[in-house]
């Protein structure tokens, strides 16, 4: 018999709503994933809300974790997640025991979200950025940056125009393969149509495989208004969910962004209807979305480039 697959990861908790291990533990268990979980920080609530209370994991209670499952043997895992840390100082703990988890057990791949910021502002120190650049991108098997953070981590602007688009993306993409990581799906870019309108969002991903060739693709996929929380957290433990049952990128990605989508549909329908008393929060329904989840039906089909 297949042995369940193990997953430590490493985000953020809310008491109340969905974001960080809230989005990955129901994904992961629900597909069948050993998930062992640390929590970065403990928040009544995502930051979106007008007021945000709880604690911060510090590093020493971080090595302190390690430290236990350490000692009783437990580090059996075959992914580490991580998410939103916070602190450069949490990620070089990380990037500690990755680094041994990894010696111990070499298939281990490593799913690292460099969660860093978005649409031009930073929700991390700069220590961040420095520790994911130079200490835990050399760690990373999968990376899932969105376009500000893989600006952010290639240290320049991915200023294109619409004939230069793709070729300047792919050398951003080419230049954070250089860094560390062997697959990179940058999760969404706008796309703006002929007349000036959001309408389209696209995925860029880059695979490179043992013998230095790489994959390219890119998934168009609907621009859906709104403002959401999680989806990237969600994204995240679903391609770890979906590389690992398909051991390819490209199907786990049109897998991934197609389930995404049902998501943001179901939560865009159940926030309309009248049963819903968050307001404030716009938290994705993700329990109402369990059979889109499991059905995995593909939506959107990947354009090989
Ligand atoms: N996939 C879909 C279907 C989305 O709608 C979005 C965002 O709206 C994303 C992915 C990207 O999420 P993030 O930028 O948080 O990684
Ligand atoms: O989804 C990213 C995220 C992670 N952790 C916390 C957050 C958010 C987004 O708001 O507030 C605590």
């Amino acid at each position: 018999p297949n042995r369940i697959p193990r997953v430590l990861s490493i985000q953020s908790h809310v008491v109340h709503g969905y974001v960080g291990n809230k989005c990955a533990t129901f994904i992961l268990q629900l597909y069948g994933f050993e998930v062992d979980i640390i929590n970065s920080v403990h928040f009544s609530n995502h930051t979106g809300y007008n007021v945000v209370k709880g604690s911060r994991l510090t590093a020493d209670e971080l090595r302190s974790i390690f430290e236990g499952l350490m000692a009783n043997e437990l580090f059996d895992y075959d992914y580490i997640l991580t998410g939103y840390m916070g602190s450069g100082e949490l990620l070089r703990v990380v990037a500690e025991y990755v680094r041994l988890i990894k010696s111990k057990s070499p298939h281990v791949k490593y799913l690292c979200d460099p969660v860093i910021g978005d649409n031009g502002k930073l929700y991390v120190d700069q220590s961040c950025v420095d520790v994911y650049k130079n200490i835990i991108l050399p760690l990373a098997d999968i990376v899932t940056p969105n376009d500000f953070e893989l600006e952010q981590l290639i240290g320049r602007k991915i200023e294109c125009s619409d004939n230069n688009k793709e070729q300047i993306i792919w050398q951003s993409l080419q230049s954070l393969h250089s860094m560390g990581p062997s697959h990179i799906i940058m999760s969404s870019i706008l796309a703006t149509n002929t007349d000036g309108q959001k309408s389209q969002l696209q995925m860029y991903a880059s695979s490179k495989s043992s013998d230095n060739q790489y994959e390219t693709f890119r998934i168009d996929f609907p621009y859906l208004k709104g403002c959401f929380t999680g989806t990237g957290d969600s994204f995240s433990a679903l391609i770890l969910a979906w590389f690992h049952r398909e051991g390819n990128l490209i199907s786990a990605c049109e897998k991934s962004i197609s389930i995404l989508h049902q998501i943001l549909l179901n939560t865009i329908e159940l926030s309309q209807s009248v049963n819903t008393h968050n307001t404030l929060g716009n938290e994705l329904n993700l329990i109402e979305s369990r059979t889109a989840i499991e059905a995995a039906k593909i939506l959107f089909h990947a354009v090989r480039t």
